[in-house]
């Protein structure tokens, strides 16, 4: 079933593209409620409960989870960096929006941000949507930068979906 992005999210999954910029949009399906995948997407302080490349992480500027602030982010070793400085952009849990973006690290990524929003679908079941802008990597294609970060993306999604799923299957074990 080809799922209908709904008009007020549609702007920021349809972003306006500089000349050296790419970006991509993934879509993840998962069987749990929303709030439960939120509660993760969400906890900016704790990207380790879904992203399997993070280490650890801990906030080094402004309050945890407050739009502004910074986090360190310390990958596994033999990835192609070891951390990454990132700002909380966006957190609206009304309407379940959350954006961060990259502002420096020992990798080459630049000008990354990514803007992601969940869906409720019916029966328990919600639709992720993450969108993704960066520059093109010096000495890279746009298609090569894409293709990378790519990768990890789907990998996130993946990973939330299955994090998210052993939440939910726990949490009908509980009533
Ligand atoms: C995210 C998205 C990305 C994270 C990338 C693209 C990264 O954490 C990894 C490898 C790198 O080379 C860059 O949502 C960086 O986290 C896994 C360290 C930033």
């Amino acid at each position: 079933m080809v799922f209908q992005l709904p008009p007020t999210v549609s702007s920021d999954h349809n972003p306006v593209l500089q000349p050296n910029e790419c970006s991509s949009t993934l879509f993840q399906t998962i069987a749990a409620p929303a709030s439960i995948v939120w509660a993760l997407v969400s906890d900016f302080e704790n990207p380790q409960r879904y992203k399997p490349f993070v280490r650890s992480c801990r906030i080094i500027d402004g309050q945890a989870n407050q739009v502004r602030c910074l986090r360190r982010v310390d990958v596994a070793s033999g990835l192609p960096a070891s951390y990454s400085i990132e700002r909380l952009e966006i957190l609206d849990h009304d309407q379940r929006i959350f954006g961060f973006s990259i502002v420096s690290g020992d990798h080459r990524l630049s000008n990354y941000r990514s803007i992601m929003s969940l869906h409720p679908n019916g029966g328990d079941e919600t639709v992720v949507v993450e969108t993704y802008v960066i520059d093109a990597a010096e000495a890279n294609t746009k298609e090569e930068t894409c293709a990378f970060v790519d990768t990890i993306v789907k990998l996130n999604l993946r990973t939330l979906s299955r994090v998210a799923e052993d939440l939910a299957g726990k949490a009908q074990q509980q009533v």
